[in-house]
């Protein structure tokens, strides 16, 4: 599955901590929109979709967050809640968001401008385009 937790370096001294996030550098592409979420409470799920082309780096900046990942072959559960860890996330994975923390919030580096028609937004058409591949 192309999927991939990546561990950040921490800068950190008496002051406090810092990551910094460097297009083709720790990130692996070029960084075009950046956008976080926020105020999604538990019972709340997110996501339910794929992107054809988008890639996506996500970092739960605070609290926590479970991604069920699906590459129309396998799942994968992973739960993201440390801010110095990234979640990679190619194109054409099917990604559910649940279990959102009280406060959490995702942060995300995205490859490409917002283009809904970009998404995929029905599962039954994803595995499609899975078995085409
Ligand atoms: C993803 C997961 C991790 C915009 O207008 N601009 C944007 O850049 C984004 C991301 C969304 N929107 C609009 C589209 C919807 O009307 O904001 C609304 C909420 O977006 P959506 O329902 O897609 O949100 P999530 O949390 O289900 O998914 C988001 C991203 O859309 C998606 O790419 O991978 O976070």
């Amino acid at each position: 599955m192309n999927i991939k937790l990546l561990k950040m370096k921490v800068l950190g001294d008496e002051r406090g901590k810092l990551v910094s996030l460097e297009a083709n550098k720790n990130v692996p592409f070029e960084i075009k929109r950046v956008y976080y979420i926020f105020d999604t409470l538990p019972e709340e799920d997110r996501g339910k979709h794929a992107h054809v082309n988008l890639e996506q780096l996500i970092i739960a900046i605070d609290g926590s967050c479970e991604f069920i990942l699906d590459d129309g072959k396998e799942k994968q559960n992973i739960v993201l809640n440390r801010p110095d860890i990234g979640l990679y996330i190619g194109k054409n994975i099917w990604r559910e968001m649940k279990n959102f923390s009280y406060g959490a919030k995702l942060m995300v580096l995205a490859s490409d401008y917002y283009d809904e028609k970009e998404y995929i937004r029905s599962y039954d058409e994803f595995l499609k385009i899975c078995k085409e591949k």
